[in-house]
């Protein structure tokens, strides 16, 4: 049974997307997990079409670029004959206060309201599409933060109603912790993750950034005036970010590699070039497939082809029992 894992198009993958996730899933995944391009969820606050399209196509090319087996990616609005029919059946089989305790969706939504009127619909529902991504490929185990293990539990509670108002059609999945990975934290503002969609991207490593770029962010990246390399992520957190980036590019112990500075430009420099080797390969073959219009398609196509594959039997299944289709 298969592991599906996604990546939102909410921006370009940046080094904590890269180190965090995609890096992992190319290295550790296993023959059947599935991996998916969630562009339908990068709608449901404000956006610019052309950009989504632009980076759904750039993400779905890091994925394959990264070494995951291509036949086991997929973008998901390459889905949407598909989830579109499931999603509406399993909004008819979740409650409004199931969908409304949501916490993401009330802190989303409260911070949205602040800059971006009005909150979308698509912002509070996007759970139940999310179950339906996760139901329609029958995976098993889905390796979620804490912040999507809540809609991961939606998808629980949703598919075993089905299954016993219904009759059986749905694997029931469940939220496993993904092993514990390098969490890169903003180098502007240490005190918040690297995020796509940061609003100052001065202290986000892009993966598609050139070498010097991402030189000079690093050279910029906020320390303190303690001038001593040492791991202390709660009174150092810009240092220990730094520390850490480096542990996981060169896969070293991350004291161990303090020990070996005095200074923070010594640091900085071998950071730097340390994340430009990291990034260089996976770079330049992206770009290598986004510049090779016909096989990125060829690929995109295929992984299509074959998510809907094997969704489609399931979905028949469901539509029947639901009395419609
Ligand atoms: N800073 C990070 N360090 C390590 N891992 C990270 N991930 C995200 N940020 C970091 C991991 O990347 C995978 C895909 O994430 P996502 O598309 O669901 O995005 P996200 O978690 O919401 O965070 P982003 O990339 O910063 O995007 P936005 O701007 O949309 O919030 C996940 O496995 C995630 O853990």
């Amino acid at each position: 049974m298969p592991r599906l894992s996604a990546i939102t198009p909410s921006g370009p993958a940046h080094l904590g997307n890269y180190l965090g996730a995609v890096r992992r899933w190319a290295r550790e995944g296993a023959p059947g997990d599935l991996y998916f391009v969630s562009d339908l969820h990068g709608m449901t606050g404000a956006y610019h079409p052309q950009r989504l399209r632009h980076r759904t196509r750039e993400l779905l090319a890091l994925l394959v670029a990264s070494g995951i087996d291509p036949d086991r990616v997929f973008v998901q609005s390459d889905l949407l004959p598909q989830l579109g029919p499931l999603t509406w059946v399993l909004e008819c089989t979740c409650s409004f206060g199931e969908a409304a305790r949501m916490t993401q969706f009330k802190e989303k939504s409260a911070t949205r309201e602040l800059v971006e009127t009005p909150v979308r619909v698509g912002l509070f529902t996007y759970p139940v599409l999310m179950a339906a991504d996760i139901l329609l490929q029958g995976a098993d185990e889905v390796p979620v933060g804490e912040d999507q293990a809540q809609h991961v539990e939606l998808a629980r509670a949703l598919a075993r109603r089905f299954n016993s108002t219904f009759g059986d059609a749905l694997v029931v999945p469940r939220a496993v912790t993904p092993p514990a990975a390098a969490r890169v934290r903003d180098l502007s503002d240490p005190a918040r993750k690297m995020d796509k969609s940061a609003v100052d991207a001065a202290g986000v490593l892009f993966v598609m950034d050139e070498p010097d770029l991402l030189r000079r962010k690093v050279r910029r990246a906020v320390t303190d005036g303690l001038g001593r390399v040492e791991y202390r992520p709660a009174e150092q957190p810009g240092v220990a970010n730094l520390l850490e980036v480096l542990a996981a590019c060169t896969g070293r112990d991350v004291r161990e590699i303090a020990e070996g500075f005095s200074s923070y430009g010594r640091l900085k420099e071998a950071v730097a070039e340390a994340v430009v080797e990291e990034l260089r390969p996976v770079r330049e073959r992206t770009r290598e497939l986004l510049d090779d219009q016909p096989e990125l398609d060829r690929v995109r196509r295929r992984g299509a082809e074959l998510a809907s594959e094997r969704g489609a039997h399931r979905l028949s299944t469901v539509l029947r029992l639901a009395g419609v289709g």
